[in-house]
């Protein structure tokens, strides 16, 4: 059991000149004092609480405690209120700085088909390339479909990120989280500053390529998902496998290169082409300064996956075929016939996907919601682009999709005045979901593209609320994030980081984010351990439970995204 205290803070740090706020659990009526205590003990400020009552998500009656007046960097102060102590936190910008870079890290460590190389990561996290054929694993260089598929012929997808704790490698979702990070970038270049994202600031092995490393990082997925696709002369070519993953689920802990499973190409689907349509062509725009041959490959891989979805539909993925990894199916590609019409639009200008735009009834900002997007629900993406790089759309329509935008963050904002622990997500029924933490990052970041666009700070502070959600203000009392806070989650459901299991093997390295409070409980230890738990509460850091406490590349691409931003947005 965690240790408990009474106040709930953002345990890493609080942003300088920003509004800083805490929870106390209290069912007292009447306001209460609150005092902030130097690492040395002694009080540099005090004030009173605000009580908030009943709050649904928790089940608990809160206070709020204010103490943004108090604004002098520094480390180790923690809240007191009667016997009640705070973990000890920050005034500071540099545990966001480090998040920023922390939470991009991630993505080296999840690659496949090559080693993990001590030189960046350190021994402890070092460990042999997985899935390229040496005995007992299986290699991808060699992969057929599914046996009862006949496709005859087997692909070479080696590379790619593997999805969350498990080998999987899924299109749909390798796509988000490869657009997620050439988003943060791209929106850095436009709207903010992409110097803290360059040549030389990650740890990985083309940090000296003359190439800014979050490019290079996202390529070594962009390269797979092009991997994916049918070659030219067997049917169904230009359509893209909507994954690739072992037969059969493996146990925890295994290494990558450990695992003996045969792997296995799904068929085609129609939202993976998309899928890598939308990034393939974001890629193109992004790449064709740097390497405009390899743009040039990546818009032509792009416009032939989008050719072969018009030509087929509806060819959606079996939402039975789930042995061995994930299912991601979605029965509704409206969304990402839109994203991907939108990113060729964005990068070639043409004719032909500027109608596919305007034509879509997703057009003008219809997607965004208080819920969020996902792997599922991708027209936000479509329009995220439409709003960010330069096009001949009308004045009206792009004022439209920007309107989208600030209305969903005012509807996040006013919901998180009535919360206990405010975090922008809402479901019609006030259950929290498998992923709600990429939720709550996600629609962050709609809040901060809020205040991008209008510069109001009311957005800013929304997006740094949902921020000190994930980082500690919660009722579960974790820091979401590894190696961020006093108590972080450490025991996340990884294969290889399963320290819990075997303690040869190590622990979440820092900047990883847990899949977060899931009241539909749907594995069996969460439901042993949870039962009746109230939503933002029904979290437990073990790795077995893998519906609450698993990792997974979108969710910590929408992670980096907001870490990027916040970090940015962090005065000094
Ligand atoms: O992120 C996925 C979530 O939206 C689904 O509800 C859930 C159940 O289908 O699956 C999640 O994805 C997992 C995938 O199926 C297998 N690899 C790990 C993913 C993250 O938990």
């Amino acid at each position: 059991q965690p240790p408990t205290s009474g106040i709930r803070v953002n345990q890493d740090s609080y942003a300088p000149g920003l509004p800083k706020q805490a929870t106390l659990i209290s069912a007292s009526a009447t306001p209460l004092t609150w005092t902030l205590r130097s690492s040395a003990g002694a009080a540099v400020a005090t004030g009173q609480t605000t009580p908030r009552g009943a709050d649904a998500a928790s089940g608990e009656n809160v206070h709020e405690i204010d103490f943004s007046s108090y604004d002098t960097v520094g480390a180790g102060y923690t809240l007191a209120v009667g016997s009640e102590t705070s973990f000890p936190f920050s005034i500071s910008s540099d545990g966001l700085k480090k998040l920023r870079h922390d939470a991009l890290a991630f993505f080296y460590h999840q690659r496949s088909g090559v080693a993990i190389d001590a030189k960046y990561v350190g021994a402890t996290y070092a460990r042999p390339a997985g899935h390229v054929n040496v005995p007992p694993n299986q290699g991808d260089n060699n992969v057929p479909c599914r046996s009862d598929l006949n496709c005859g012929y087997t692909l070479d997808v080696r590379g790619g990120w593997y999805d969350a704790g498990d080998h999987g490698k899924y299109v749909v979702n390798g796509g988000i989280a490869a657009w997620q990070l050439l988003n943060e970038y791209e929106r850095a270049l436009r709207m903010g500053d992409a110097s803290a994202l360059g040549d030389g600031t990650l740890a990985i092995p083309e940090q000296a390529n003359g190439v800014p490393d979050i490019l290079d990082e996202a390529r070594w997925e962009v390269d797979f998902l092009l991997e994916m696709q049918v070659p030219d002369g067997r049917s169904n070519a230009g359509m893209v496998h909507h994954k690739i993953h072992d037969a059969q689920w493996t146990a925890l802990p295994t290494r990558p290169d450990q695992d003996s499973q045969p792997r296995r190409l799904s068929p085609p689907s129609t939202a993976a082409t998309l899928n890598m349509a939308a990034v393939a062509a974001q890629a193109s725009r992004l790449w064709r300064t740097i390497d405009p041959a390899y743009s040039a490959k990546l818009c032509a891989a792009a416009e032939k996956a989008y050719a072969a979805a018009k030509a087929n539909p509806i060819m959606l993925a079996d939402p039975n075929d789930g042995t061995g990894g994930g299912t991601y199916s979605d029965n509704t590609v409206t969304d990402e016939f839109y994203w991907a019409a939108a990113e060729l639009y964005s990068s070639t200008g043409k004719r032909t996907y500027r109608d596919d735009v305007t034509g879509s009834s997703l057009y003008r900002g219809v997607s965004f919601n208080t819920h969020g997007f996902d792997w599922s629900s991708t027209g936000a993406l479509g329009d995220i682009t439409l709003a960010l790089v330069p096009n001949d759309l009308p004045v009206a329509d792009l004022a439209a999709i920007r309107a989208a935008i600030t209305t969903t963050a005012d509807s996040h904002l006013a919901q998180m005045k009535s919360m206990g622990y405010p975090a922008p997500y809402r479901t019609a029924d006030g259950s929290y979901e498998w992923g709600s933490n990429g939720l709550v990052a996600n629609n962050g970041m709609v809040l901060a593209l809020a205040y991008d666009f209008t510069k109001q700070d009311k957005y800013r502070d929304g997006a740094f609320q949902a921020m000190y959600y994930l980082l500690g203000r919660n009722p579960a009392n974790y820091s979401y994030v590894s190696g961020h806070g006093d108590q972080p989650v450490r025991n996340v459901h990884h294969r290889f980081w399963a320290h819990e299991l075997d303690p040869s093997l190590p622990t979440a390295p820092p900047g990883v984010l847990s899949g977060g409070p899931n009241s539909g409980l749907q594995d069996p230890t969460a439901a042993r351990l949870l039962a009746g738990c109230k939503p933002q509460r029904c979290f437990v850091d073990d790795i077995q439970a893998y519906s609450v406490n698993e990792v997974a590349i979108n969710w910590n691409s929408a992670l980096a995204w907001l870490a990027n931003w916040v970090a940015e947005k962090s005065s000094s």
